[in-house]
């Protein structure tokens, strides 16, 4: 009860969810997407370009040395967020898919020649996917799958055949965007680890809900992007242990990731701006820095409980729906619920969702091995954040009465 207190109110910290959409009120239950944006991350941005704009690590100038302040600070941040032994571990990338498709060329690739495996899961979203098939496309490597259950877990009945000395890394989410399904990444990590497989976790949709600890789990990789945990689009972070960071060649090259250069010879800035060319989105980091800071007041074991209730909730009262089926059953679950409506297509769902002010996701989710596992072309998806109110699950069954309605 005391969680439910303090935390209720908290979305009176979001300005845009206090807006009437079609005339009804929104009920923002898309967050899995990407998530609002607190007032204090909007003012962090806006005050970094009304007071300190300036670029970062290259001027003896006041406005320089702000910026730069700002941006490192928001490093020791995120350092602090993931529990990364040092900062030089934490590396700023655009986002998730960014950071994968970086350990994809500048660590994996080099690995990977014919006869060699990369390891992924069947509820991968796409930015998990794509990049590994490119890389084993380039070398000749082949992309393996774990297979997933009915319900939405993975089925590790196979895993010791799939963990064998031909597989480079391991690739694996740690909460499904489609179903919400929590993997159960650190047994995962110890047992590729056994076989000297190095592990990546894709955390995009496990860092605004849960307490994730790299040191604990002994990842040696892992991702995730700011827009879906209250901070700006265009940021994200990749922690990688230093001692794999120190070995791998820089990605991309340019400005700011050089110590000297010259036609004959460029020597490579230290970690982590040796993989940080150009000049990076310095707003942005410090709106994540900000998120942070609002995360960790708010507390994350508090976010994390109150969206377990939200998501229980929402569950018992779909489950008893005639007619709607929820897609993704997994023991643990983490903010999103997919279901499907008998006799209604996902889009036509969202649609008349949007009509009374309820914003969901429909559609694959950028997961399409998932759709096509259930035989089915979309889901309606509706995820939830600690700004979420228990009004707006009854938002959720309303609308979905309103679409029965609609198609009876
Ligand atoms: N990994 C997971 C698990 C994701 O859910 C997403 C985005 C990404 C990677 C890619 O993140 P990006 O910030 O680099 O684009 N997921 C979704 C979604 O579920 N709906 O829209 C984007």
């Amino acid at each position: 009860m005391t969680i439910e207190l303090n935390i209720v109110e908290r979305w009176r910290d979001f300005p845009i969810l206090n807006q009437q959409v079609n005339g009804h009120p929104l009920v923002y239950l898309d967050s899995a997407a990407s998530s609002q944006k607190p007032r204090c991350v909007i003012d962090a941005v806006a005050d970094y370009y009304r007071e300190d704009n300036a670029n970062i690590h290259r001027g003896v100038h006041q406005l320089s040395q702000r910026a730069t302040d700002a941006y490192e600070g928001a490093r020791e941040k995120v350092r602090g967020f993931v529990n990364a032994a040092v900062v030089k571990e934490i590396v700023f990338v655009r986002g998730a898919t960014e950071a994968i498709n970086l350990v994809a060329q500048s660590f994996v690739r080099p690995q990977l020649s014919a006869g060699d495996t990369v390891l992924v899961s069947q509820l991968e979203h796409h930015a998990n996917i794509v990049p590994w098939q490119m890389v084993c496309e380039q070398t000749g490597a082949t992309l393996q799958v774990i297979p997933m259950t009915q319900s939405g877990e993975l089925d590790l009945s196979g895993i010791d055949e799939l963990l064998t000395g031909s597989a480079k890394i391991l690739a694996i989410g740690h909460v499904s965007n489609a179903l919400g399904t929590v993997n159960p990444i650190k047994g995962l990590i110890a047992k590729a680890h056994d076989k000297g497989i190095p592990v990546l976790i894709d955390g995009a949709q496990a860092v605004p809900h849960m307490a994730v600890d790299v040191q604990d789990l002994d990842c040696d990789f892992y991702v995730f992007s700011g827009h879906k945990m209250f901070a700006p689009t265009g940021i994200g972070a990749l922690y990688g242990k230093r001692s794999i960071l120190e070995q791998m060649p820089p990605w991309q090259g340019g400005g700011d990731m050089i110590l000297s250069v010259s036609f004959e010879h460029t020597q490579y800035n230290d970690l982590p701006y040796k993989f940080e060319a150009g000049t990076p989105n310095i707003a942005g980091t410090i709106g994540l820095g900000m998120a942070i800071d609002y995360m960790q007041e708010v507390g994350i074991d508090n976010i994390a409980a109150h969206e377990h209730n939200l998501l229980v909730a929402a569950t018992e009262r779909l489950e008893v729906m005639e007619g709607v089926n929820i897609i993704g059953t997994a023991a643990e679950k983490a903010s999103v619920l997919s279901f499907m409506i008998e006799g209604v297509h996902p889009h036509d769902v969202g649609t008349i969702f949007d009509q009374q002010g309820v914003a969901i996701r429909t559609g694959h989710h950028c997961a399409q091995p998932v759709m096509q596992f259930y035989e089915i072309p979309a889901t309606a998806r509706a995820s939830f954040a600690f700004y979420n109110k228990l009004s707006d699950v009854d938002a959720l069954v309303a609308s979905i009465e309103k679409v029965q309605e609609m198609f009876a």
